[in-house]
């Protein structure tokens, strides 16, 4: 069995793995980037080494300085978690060529899978077809034309060094070819460095179901279970689900069958996932994922199978602990995807920041896979993966209502989060009688009325509080509102704000005048926080200048507005904590005044 596993990433995958190596007594060693330096995955592990930098690139896409910490810590395993470098075979040889075992699958099956064309043809070589289309890359846009007149239009160009769908277009038309085919090489060029294009029939309204598989180095090689994750938006899986509805026995054996031929086909080994598109009752080869998914959770849910244990074992030379007759799939399966997304108007719009408030749900068939807790940063530089929420009913009515009641519960404060759509996505009927198709999101369902969650930070993390009166302005009308704050923060003057036309903190009503007092007073730290979670977009003192009370300090960005947060008291700025584009959360210190 392997000694120590060194998890080459962060956030909620690496935490993931560390608890599976702690369940089969297998050492942990964090790697961790200067923004990461206190991050739930380094306090969770047994050992952290810095990798130094902020972003990505500079740390944990820095081969060279994983390999530095293999060497120090004496780690006789790497996982790679999902993203990052769990797909990159120079990284996977690099691990194999020191001696050090690669917790994935062989770096000659991730190259195979690697693109699209190859991946398609060693599909097809195994008897599993992918949509009907060419596996020659265009020359010219009249093979468009050609292929369209045969099989049928819409047809779909596609990039062969691509994914996600970028570089994908849809060609309606003999008359729509020749600028699709410009259109399309030149966005694969522009997104891959390649512009090799190639062609298949258009499926208008298909599923998007995904088989996951695993194998171990004895040839043993099975199909575990399906994934539906058709709720996706701009190619973001929003919500994932097992066994997928409305999809036939016999359909999922013919799947996993194919899965598994694929597998063999390429020589892999450990776990992965072969990707169909499903409509009308036909399914077809869409690519391989040659690592763990972000969605494996809703398979350990129905089949009782620990993958990440499984894949240690394996990667320890051991055979798997099941065999294809022994998987038994029982219940229904639901993960959403919590990101630090604002989902108002359906735009999405990221929102890192520092969580004041995190509360998971739990009870019953509640699972939460989070990569923070309270008090820590969602980062710009990162994925804004909170972590997922996974739930098991005995069946999908079940399993829709306890996700729904546990999204309830949910309690998160401090950055916005996708909660409000995940639950416009679950109480739709489309949603509930599966009628969605990998295009519903987008084309369908509709997010207009759903908004960021309020973030009050009212009843938080059950520290006590006490009241302080914040004069805020809304509309040009001041009002003075009582504000609710930890004790620990009693002492901070807390700033009046110009608050959005919503109207702001519940209960707003005409400002009193200061002498009637209200803040933290002249007895106050002569901290100015701010009392929402926002950006800082303009610094208006300067250290050493006097204010008088009422004067603005600093503008804050929140809820699409522009926000004064003003000194309560009058004196001398003693010390300014941020600067323009800063984000801050509900309660933080912008400005300190004596
Ligand atoms: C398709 C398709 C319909 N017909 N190919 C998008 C990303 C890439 N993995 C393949 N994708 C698609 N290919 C044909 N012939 C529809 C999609 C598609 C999609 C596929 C899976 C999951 C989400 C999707 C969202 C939009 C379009």
């Amino acid at each position: 069995m392997l000694n120590k596993v060194l998890i080459a990433n962060r956030g909620e995958i690496a935490v993931r793995v560390i608890r599976a190596c702690q369940e089969m007594g297998i050492a942990t060693v964090a790697v961790y980037s200067d923004l990461d330096r206190d991050a739930l995955h380094v306090r969770l592990a047994d050992e952290a080494y810095a990798l130094g930098g902020q972003t990505a690139a500079e740390s944990y896409l820095n081969t060279e300085a994983i390999l530095d910490v293999i060497s120090r810590s004496g780690a006789d395993a790497v996982h790679p978690g999902y993203g990052f470098f769990s797909e990159n075979t120079d990284f996977a040889r690099a691990i194999t060529e020191i001696g050090v075992k690669f917790i994935g699958p062989p770096p000659e099956a991730i190259e195979v899978m690697g693109d699209k064309v190859s991946s398609r043809k060693a599909a097809e070589a195994a008897g599993v077809a992918g949509v009907p289309g060419t596996t020659e890359f265009l020359t010219d846009a009249s093979e468009v034309i050609a292929f369209g007149e045969q099989h049928g239009w819409p047809v779909a160009i596609k990039a062969a060094y691509g994914g996600g769908g970028r570089g994908m277009r849809v060609v309606r038309s003999a008359e729509e070819a020749p600028d699709a085919f410009e259109s399309a090489k030149s966005e694969a060029l522009k997104g891959f460095g390649r512009d090799e294009c190639y062609v298949e029939r258009y499926l208008t309204w298909p599923r998007h179901i995904e088989m996951q598989i695993i194998g171990d180095t004895h040839g043993n090689c099975v199909w575990v279970a399906e994934r539906d994750c058709s709720a996706q938006r701009r190619h973001q899986k929003l919500v994932e689900e097992s066994p997928a509805p409305a999809f036939p026995a016999e359909i999922r054996q013919a799947m996993g069958d194919a899965a598994v031929k694929v597998a063999k086909a390429c020589g892999y080994v450990n776990a992965g996932t072969v990707e169909f598109l499903y409509q009308d009752g036909e399914f077809y080869f869409l690519e391989m994922n040659t690592r763990l998914q972000v969605e494996h959770p809703v398979t350990e849910m129905v089949s009782g199978i620990d993958l990440v244990a499984e894949q240690i074992r394996v990667a320890a030379g051991e055979p798997l602990s099941f065999t294809q007759d022994s998987i038994e799939l029982s219940g229904h399966a639901i993960e959403i995807r919590i990101n630090a997304e604002n989902p108002a108007e359906g735009k999405f719009l990221p929102s890192p920041g520092h969580i004041t408030t995190l509360v998971p749900p739990a009870g019953f068939g509640t699972r939460w896979d989070g990569g923070y807790e309270s008090g820590d940063t969602v980062s710009q530089f990162y994925d804004n993966l909170v972590g997922k929420l996974i739930c098991w009913g005995e069946d999908r009515p079940t399993a829709i209502r306890r996700t729904l009641r546990a999204l309830r519960e949910f309690r998160i404060e401090g950055i916005a989060t996708t909660i409000p759509a995940d639950i416009a996505i679950l109480e739709h009927a489309d949603f509930q009688e599966a009628r969605h198709s990998t295009k519903w999101v987008e084309d369908t369902l509709d997010l207009t009325g759903v908004a960021a969650a309020p973030s009050t930070g009212a009843e938080g993390d059950g520290e006590a509080r006490v009241q302080r009166d914040v004069d805020v302005e809304v509309n040009g009308k001041r009002f003075a509102v009582k504000v609710f704050v930890p004790e620990s923060q009693a002492g901070a003057v807390v700033a009046a704000g110009a608050v959005g036309a919503s109207g702001g903190a519940a209960g707003a009503r005409p400002r009193r005048s200061a002498a009637s007092g209200g803040g933290a007073g002249a007895g106050g730290s002569g901290a100015v926080t701010v009392p929402m979670q926002g950006t800082i977009v303009k610094v208006l003192v300067e250290v050493g200048q006097d204010v008088e009370a009422g004067a603005t300090v600093c503008v804050l960005e929140a809820m699409k507005m522009e926000n004064n947060i003003t000194a309560e008291k009058a004196g001398t700025v003693k010390e300014i904590k941020v600067a323009p584009g800063d984000s801050v959360g509900s309660g933080d210190v912008v400005v300190v005044i004596e």
